[in-house]
């Protein structure tokens, strides 16, 4: 027989007995009377709010505070209004003035919210040969280079003005004497905004903006309570899904596979994070605890013959062949079942729809391109770079996450942008081609020297003879140049969809769990300090 391979998993650092321990007050009525009290105010401070300049910041400090989303109609009522301005004072060019703050922060605000800004605001800071002018306002550079990631491909001024405030920053990062500045300019360069998640920012910003003297208080307390609160509605989400997992009984028989509930489901909330769609983030969770397993008996531990038999029962669906299945992925097989039939009978039930057919089609496809891989893992085989990522994009399992969000967040389920979905259009391609990149640069070295099927970067080196560093480098080109593509189909042609939003969101979470390396499997890093922020540290309040 052959010999079953080991990932050498570490164990989870999140047991049930501790996550069933965690407790907030903020459940109490007391603190929903007072944030509706709050929220009520900021509705009034962002009526009375009249110059422009203030009112972009204002609704950049909302949005970094993590609040923005109670505020959506006013938010959306100011920068119409700034747009519409901005066309009748200068039709052309929307606006000509010289302060680069300004024109950059009002470029980022009206492009994420789906207004087309011309990149030509930037042409009033270059010089006649196409650069941008070094001026003396790093807080304008700045703004500057956060503006430049809400580009499409082949905007070339954008493009320039990234080059020029990335160098600039740089170069001036260790002369800079204020301590806050410095930190954002060290932060931004690691990671811009735009691809930041916004939960996780709002920890970091929330702190920050604590520390400026012009802090607006009622702003500040109201991102503290509602972080508070939606903490506190985290935790029982991750609380029921614990005592979910520990009842199917997969973490001691799956003892082969990475036991990842807590990491699965912060990448649940990033993907989903708003408080309401606490169900969203359970069905998400699930899932990607199934796919971590089947992941895992495809990569490591199943035989080839064995992942053959599992890839023929999941295309035919059917329950009466579960004997026909080694022990072990039995029930993995019947979890995976059960699964999307309890997803499809909800959905069935509220709003008459079937959707057993489209999620059997997610699971087989999923099948089919593991199998691929195993395939091709154990021939030896390289593929090009190009059929690697025609079949690794969809491996990473970008698809399976994407319709289940869709899934459950969309009320009522639109059949027709259901079928043209399922055609996999860029909004479904690119957030899963980031993810798999970003997973690549994060995992291959492991998966590597454990045994596994070439990824991006040996694809690309194999490919072009090029250096492991040439193909990290190259890697990250792509994952740049999907990203712009993604501001081009996502943000600019859908920019009020939810969907679109959640689909973004794929990509930024993707960005982040991968930043420091694998920030997913192993569970000592980053990962865990923010889950203790996210999950077990509410903000002090005063
Ligand atoms: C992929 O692991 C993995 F576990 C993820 C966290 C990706 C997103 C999916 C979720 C959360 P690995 P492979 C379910 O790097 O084998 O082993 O495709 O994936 O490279
Ligand atoms: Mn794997
Ligand atoms: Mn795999
Ligand atoms: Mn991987």
């Amino acid at each position: 027989m052959e010999a079953r391979r080991s990932g050498n998993f570490k164990a989870s650092i999140w047991d049930d007995d501790f996550l069933q321990s965690l407790t907030s007050p903020y459940t109490a009525k007391e603190y929903l009377k007072q944030a509706d009290k709050l929220k009520w105010q900021v509705k009034v401070i962002i009526k009375e709010t009249k110059q422009r300049l203030d009112q972009l910041d204002l609704i950049d400090n909302i949005q970094r505070l993590g609040i923005s989303h109670h505020f959506r109609d006013e938010i959306q009522r100011v920068l119409q209004n700034i747009y519409e301005k901005m066309r009748v004072e200068c039709p052309d060019r929307m606006l000509m003035e010289k302060d680069l703050y300004s024109t950059s922060l009002q470029f980022r605000l009206l492009r994420q919210h789906g207004y087309h800004v011309s990149q030509d605001v930037f042409c009033s800071f270059m010089d006649g040969a196409g650069n941008f002018q070094a001026v003396d306002d790093l807080k304008g550079i700045l703004a500057l280079y956060e503006a430049s990631f809400l580009s499409r491909e082949g905007e070339n001024i954008l493009g320039s003005a990234r080059d020029f405030s990335t160098r600039h920053l740089k170069q001036k990062l260790e002369e800079i004497t204020d301590p806050i500045l410095a930190e954002k300019i060290r932060r931004a360069l690691e990671l811009p905004l735009h691809w930041r998640l916004q939960k996780l920012e709002a920890i970091w910003f929330i702190n920050i903006y604590e520390s400026r003297f012009d802090a607006n208080l009622i702003l500040l307390q109201l991102a503290k309570l509602e972080f508070n609160m939606v903490q506190a509605q985290y935790q029982e989400d991750l609380k029921w899904l614990s005592r979910w997992y520990k009842e199917t009984g997969l973490p001691e028989k799956m003892n082969f596979a990475r036991d990842r509930l807590a990491e699965c489901f912060l990448w649940a909330l990033g993907f989903i994070p708003e408080a309401h769609l606490g169900q969203a983030r359970k069905i998400l969770t699930k899932i990607a605890v199934l796919i971590v397993i089947m992941d895992d008996f495809y990569d490591i531990y199943g035989t080839l013959d064995e992942i053959k038999v599992f890839t023929e029962e999941l295309q035919r669906w059917d329950i009466n062949a579960l004997d026909n299945l080694p022990e072990y992925m039995r029930i993995c097989f019947l979890a995976i079942f059960n699964t999307a039939n309890e997803i499809a009978y909800d959905i069935l039930r509220d709003q008459g729809i079937n959707i057993i057919s489209n999620l059997r089609r997610l699971w087989a496809e999923l099948g089919r391109v593991y199998y691929t891989e195993a395939k091709w893992y154990h021939s030896g085989y390289f593929p090009s770079t190009e059929e690697y990522l025609n079949v690794a994009w969809i491996s990473i399992t970008g698809p399976v996450l994407l319709f289940h969000a869709y899934f459950s967040i969309m009320n009522p389920i639109d059949m027709k942008e259901l079928q043209y979905l399922e055609q996999y259009p860029g909004i479904i391609r690119w957030p899963s081609t980031v993810l798999r990149l970003a997973d690549d640069l994060g995992t291959a070295s492991d998966e590597i020297k454990r045994g596994d099927v070439p990824k991006s970067i040996q694809c690309y080196m194999h490919e072009t003879g090029c250096s492991e560093e040439e193909a990290r480098e190259y890697v990250k080109q792509l994952i740049d140049t999907t990203l712009k593509k993604m501001n081009k189909e996502i943000l600019m042609e859908k920019p009020t969809n939810d969907f679109g939003a959640t689909a973004m969101n794929l990509a930024r979470i993707s960005l982040f769990f991968y930043q420091y390396g694998d920030g997913f499997g192993v569970p000592h890093n980053q990962t865990k300090e923010n889950l203790v922020s996210l999950i077990v540290k509410p903000i002090c309040l005063t």
